[in-house]
């Protein structure tokens, strides 16, 4: 069930991959969906408004928040790499976001986190919310960045924040670890949605994943969010066998939560 809860939404990230599968999406959220990126997300619809901005620019991002109740961060680097984007884009990038959020009065944030801050968790655990970070790379590391520095913003100013975990928000899953780890793009709306119209959201962790049957992660500390998952990975689950080799245990991909992102690099 979806409640308009925001006369206006931004989304930051509106020309990437989720951030596509978000803006119709979210229309239902919302009187009006302000969509902001690098590039130009396209013509605006009658209930949108567009915003170019570089996160890495302070008054660009501050000129982005004005105006909005809302937000839902899913711009910024979204795979590993090298450092200097990631610094400008994640670190930079999210405490202007912060800070903007701050100067503008914006009480709540949806922030795309990834399951790339506890890579380095093995495949046979099961977590919970508030185990240490273990990121398996510079992208992890500046995405529990961005989870401490919304927490420091919770303390101090009472911006409310949900880090959303993604796992692998695609289409379908493409390997047998995304069985694991994947979020249907209406499950991720379910998921934003659920964020937004909590009573009380606080400062919250949670993983973002579809209803798999095989899982790696608990979001039990979470349940004040209400997110219930309505798609599972095991629809896939005879497919993906079908047509992928069986996992090579010697391989730090499969061992480890994070797959190819821990074997992935180093950058100079
Ligand atoms: C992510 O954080 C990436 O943004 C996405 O491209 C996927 O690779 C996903 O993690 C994953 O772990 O499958």
């Amino acid at each position: 069930m979806n409640v308009k809860t925001h006369q206006r939404l931004l989304l930051t990230g509106a020309a990437g991959g989720l951030g596509q599968a978000l803006r119709t999406r979210l229309k239902a959220n919302c009187e009006i969906l302000r969509l902001s990126d690098r590039v130009d997300p396209g013509q605006a619809a009658a209930h949108e408004e567009c915003v170019i901005a570089d996160l890495a620019d302070a008054d660009a991002v501050n000129a982005m928040v004005q105006g909005v109740d809302a937000i839902v961060h899913m711009g910024g680097v979204s795979v590993e790499g090298a450092f200097a984007p990631i610094l400008q884009a994640n670190i930079l990038g999210v405490f202007n976001l912060y800070e903007a959020a701050r100067k503008n009065g914006v009480k709540r944030v949806v922030f795309a986190s990834s399951n790339h801050v506890t890579g380095f968790y093995r495949q046979c655990e099961t977590i919970t919310t508030d185990r240490p970070a273990r990121p398996d790379g510079l992208y992890g590391v500046s995405k529990a960045f961005g989870e401490d520095l919304s927490r420091f913003y919770f303390d101090r100013y009472g911006i409310e924040t949900a880090c959303v975990r993604i796992g692998s928000s695609f289409a379908e899953p493409r390997d047998r670890r995304m069985l694991a780890t994947w979020l249907s793009f209406d499950d991720l709306h379910r998921l934003i949605s659920a964020c937004l119209s909590t009573p009380v959201l606080g400062h919250t962790i949670i993983f973002g994943m579809s209803d798999n049957s095989a899982t790696w992660w608990d979001n039990a500390q979470a349940r004040h969010v209400g997110y219930v998952a309505k798609d599972s990975s095991d629809t896939f689950r005879e497919a993906v066998f079908a047509r992928t080799a069986a996992p090579d245990l010697s391989d730090p991909a499969v061992q480890f939560q994070g797959g190819a992102f821990v074997r992935t690099g180093p950058f100079e």
